[in-house]
């Protein structure tokens, strides 16, 4: 019985195939997490959503910023971005059963027994791990619910503050969405940057989510994906950066939770 990780699929299922072949992946013993984005971009986002549907019951997805996009073109009638490559998926006589496992799926999980923390982009510094699960259910309500449409309408846009308490649904619901989905740098005062996608050059005002104090004394490992400039490399040794690359050209990249080897599909 092993528990895996596994970056940002983003629709490359032979890599993703090759890594579950490689640890010789049993669904009857072993449980795989995947950090999000299992479509868009990507060749065969269908063929990647037909295995994890297959797998599910031993599969737990913590949605990514794609997959969410994908809920949001789906549910409100959006035209899909030609780039991303989602027309067979969109027309498949299965979209329906694989949006319903999307929505059922969280935007974050904790495996005690791996004291890890899983989820697309990371977690915002101010929030311990159960009001990161709290708020992941409280969003999930949302996005599962009659007025998931609505939300995934005003779900985009530029929201740097990260309010929770507050009772506008909406700016709370874009709060936890783009903590969970979006985030990669953060201000000095812990507001979100949404335009900087590179690699780790801190500047004075910016710093990568993991590098704030409060992750140096954690014993909780943080597993994410999310941002592929890392290259799998953080400058925090509980922060574990799965999205290598694979849709760019890079490897797609396994963790074994009960070793911490990681496995590169190249
Ligand atoms: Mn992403």
């Amino acid at each position: 019985m092993a528990t895996y990780a596994i970056g940002d699929l983003q629709g490359c299922y032979h890599p993703f195939r090759n890594l579950l072949d490689k640890v010789g992946f049993n669904p009857s013993q072993d449980h795989l997490y995947l950090v999000g984005d299992l479509v868009a971009r990507g060749p065969d986002s269908l063929s990647c959503m037909e295995l994890v549907y297959r797998l599910k019951d031993s599969i737990t997805v913590t949605l990514g910023n794609h997959d969410l996009h994908l809920l949001a073109t789906v549910l409100t009638n959006k035209q899909p971005n030609p780039k991303d490559k989602l027309e067979p998926l969109l027309a498949s006589d299965k979209l329906d059963r694989y949006v319903t496992y999307l929505q059922s799926q969280p935007l974050c999980s904790y495996d005690t027994q791996f004291d890890s923390f899983i989820s697309h982009a990371g977690i915002y510094p101010l929030w311990d791990i159960d009001t990161a699960i709290e708020l992941s259910n409280w969003a999930r309500t949302c996005y599962q619910g009659s007025n998931a449409a609505n939300y995934f309408s005003a779900m985009y846009g530029k929201q740097p503050t990260v309010t929770i308490d507050t009772h506008d649904t909406q700016v709370k619901f874009n709060s936890i969405i783009n903590v969970f989905s979006r985030m990669r740098f953060l201000t000095n005062d812990l507001r979100l940057d949404f335009d900087n996608k590179g690699g780790l050059a801190n500047t004075d005002e910016l710093q990568p989510w993991f590098s704030h104090p409060r992750f140096k004394t954690a014993s909780t490992q943080f597993i994410f994906g999310h941002w592929a400039a890392l290259e799998g490399k953080t400058t925090t040794e509980n922060a574990i950066a799965l999205d290598t690359g694979c849709v760019w050209g890079g490897p797609m990249t396994l963790l074994n939770l009960s070793t911490n080897e990681q496995i590169s599909s190249k």
